[in-house]
Parts: structure tokens; C-alpha cells; sequence
């Protein structure tokens, strides 16, 4: 591998404080290519990432993810390799990163913050949210991974060319994980190191709100993907209190009070519920369809490429 065909991608705010160092760090290992995106940063970071020989870019809009599809589309390296501006990620570990997409047994790689960090690197909060969502994900996407939120990654071009980003904030690596399972992308994980944040460095996550977002985005994104799983849940919610609303109105009439809006409402939601599993079955059908299709398209356009 060249490591001039290589773009290390650094998405920044506020990263003044680590942003030199890991620059200068990938430039002594022989990454050269090095483009942060910044999302107008107050502080000193472009200065420091210029004064280190990076190529800069201002991002158009805001948000993270805004960023990343904003760069995923100037990019025309042959390999990416993305990664935090704030140091918790190790430079060193790049080829880690990068050999299953170099090797060609995958297009895009997450590397595994569970394998070894750092003791303050994860609140425990965190450290809840995350085993969450992962399994969240899990069960929408039947992809079972370890580190879908990670931010040190790798793609090969042909990766970034495929991934559509439309979330703009810190949904982003969710949607990026998505993206590869319904593209049929080949997804490989290894294990890096990571650090904690260095005082007076704060997150720009804030994990309540930012965790709601991302499992709303895991269970919005999985309409297309998984139906079933997606209008299943809203069918059993309806059903299930549909259900205890039927308990509560017989256990009343069976002591000879009457509710009769309640027994509409209990029927209803019952009928409703049940209609949503049938639509579940049925989108899953189309969804299935389609899915052939978009295989075959997708192996018809392969061989194109060869020939
Ligand atoms: N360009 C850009 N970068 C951002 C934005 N928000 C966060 N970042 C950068 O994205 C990376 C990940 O954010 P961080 O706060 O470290 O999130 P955490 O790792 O989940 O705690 C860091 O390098 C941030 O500086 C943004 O709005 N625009
Ligand atoms: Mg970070």
C-alpha cells in the first residue's frame, strides 16, 4: 500500500488543544494526506492544523455529520481513514485500521473502543448507552457489532462513494454503519486503544440527548431495512395497551360497571394492532423484493466494472 493513497480525515471543533500533535503524528508515520474538516472552530485549531501542513476546510453547514458527507464528497483518495481531533484516538494504530480494507476483506472497518480503554475514557453513562444502542442495533439490523458509535474508522473509496449521509449531528457514525449494512458493504471490527480526553478538552456529546437521537435514528433508519422490526414495535405497543385497557374494562364488568368508550377504544386499538403486524409481513415482502433486486444490480454492475 501507498500511504500517499491515503486520507486521514480529522472532523474538528474546537480541537485546538490536541489538533498539532496528531497531525504531526500521522506526517512521522508517513500519512502526508491529512484533511480536517472544521465546523468554525473559535479557537486556534485551523491555525495549529495549518501551521502542521494539513489541508483545511471549512464545512458548509454544521453538525458532524454535515461535516463527514461534506468531506466523503471532496475526498478521492483510495483509502480514508476517519478519526476524533481531541487525541483520544492513537495515530499509531492507523495500519490496524486501515489492513482489512488494504487486504480487500472489507470496505469499511470500525475500530473497537471496548478492546482496551482507558479507565476515564467512558463515563458510566456511556459505557450504558453505548452497550444499548449496539444492541438496538443488533436486533434491527441482524448485524451484531460491538462498536457502532466508535470514531475511528476506515473506508475504501468505493465505501464512501456508496454511503449516503443525510443526519446531520452526532448520528453520523450510526448512519455510516447503516448505510454499509443496506448497501451490502462487508464490515470488519478490530481492537484500538482509546484515551481519555485530556482535561479542559470537553465533549461536544451530550449523551441524553445525543443517545435519543441515535436510537431514534437506529429505529427510523430500519423501515427500510427490516420492516418488521419496525412496524412490529409500533403493532405490539398498540396491541399491548389495547390489551390492558380489555383486562381493566372486563374486570369492571365483571363487577357490573359498564365503561362502553373504554370498550371501543380497547377493540380498536386491538384491530389497529393486529392491521400493523399484517403490514410488517407485507413490507417485509417488499422490502425483500427489492433487496433481490438492488443484489443483482449490484453484481451486474461488478462485472461491468471488471470488464
Ligand atoms: N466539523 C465538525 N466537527 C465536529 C462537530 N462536532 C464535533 N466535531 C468533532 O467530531 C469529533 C467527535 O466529537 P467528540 O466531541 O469528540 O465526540 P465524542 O468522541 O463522542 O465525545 C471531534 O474531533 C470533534 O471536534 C461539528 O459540528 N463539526
Ligand atoms: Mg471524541
Amino acid at each position: 500500500m501507498n500511504k500517499e493513497d491515503v486520507c486521514i480525515l480529522i472532523p474538528t471543533l474546537n480541537e485546538g488543544k490536541t489538533i498539532g500533535g496528531l497531525i504531526k503524528e500521522f506526517k512521522s508515520l508517513g500519512y502526508s494526506n491529512v484533511l480536517v474538516i472544521d465546523g468554525h472552530s473559535t479557537d486556534d485549531t485551523v491555525k495549529k492544523a495549518q501551521s502542521e501542513g494539513a489541508k483545511i476546510v471549512i464545512q458548509s453547514g454544521t453538525g458532524k455529520g454535515q461535516a463527514v458527507s461534506q468531506a466523503f464528497s471532496i475526498i478521492n483518495s483510495k483509502y480514508v481513514v476517519m478519526l476524533d481531533g481531541d487525541g483520544t484516538y492513537l495515530p499509531e494504530e492507523v495500519d490496524k485500521i486501515l489492513e482489512p480494507v488494504v487486504t480487500g476483506i472489507a470496505d469499511h472497518v470500525i475500530g473497537n473502543r471496548f478492546a482496551n480503554y482507558h479507565k476515564d475514557a467512558f463515563t458510566r453513562l456511556n459505557l450504558f448507552g453505548n452497550r444499548i444502542l449496539n444492541k438496538i442495533f443488533g436486533f434491527a439490523y441482524g448485524v451484531w457489532l460491538e462498536d457502532i458509535l466508535s470514531g475511528y474508522r476506515a473506508f475504501n473509496y468505493h465505501a464512501i462513494k456508496q454511503i449516503e449521509l443525510n443526519r446531520t449531528g452526532f448520528e453520523v457514525e450510526t448512519e455510516i454503519t447503516v448505510e454499509c449494512v443496506k448497501k451490502d458493504l462487508k464490515i470488519v471490527e478490530v481492537p484500538i486503544t482509546y484515551l481519555a480526553r485530556i482535561s479542559g478538552a470537553a465533549t461536544k456529546l451530550q449523551p441524553i440527548r445525543d443517545g435519543f437521537r441515535i436510537a431514534s435514528t437506529i429505529y427510523l433508519l430500519a423501515k427500510t431495512h427490516n420492516p418488521l422490526f419496525y412496524f412490529n414495535m409500533i403493532g405490539g405497543i398498540i396491541t399491548v395497551s389495547g390489551i390492558a385497557i380489555g383486562i381493566y374494562v372486563v374486570d369492571e364488568w365483571l363487577k357490573e360497571i359498564t365503561h362502553i368508550p373504554l370498550t371501543i377504544l380497547a377493540t380498536l386499538l386491538i384491530v389497529t394492532g393486529i392491521q400493523m403486524f399484517i403490514f410488517a409481513l407485507l413490507s417485509d415482502l417488499v422490502v425483500s423484493m427489492h433487496r433481490e433486486n438492488m443484489h443483482t444490480m449490484r453484481k451486474l454492475l461488478k462485472e461491468k466494472e471488471k470488464l
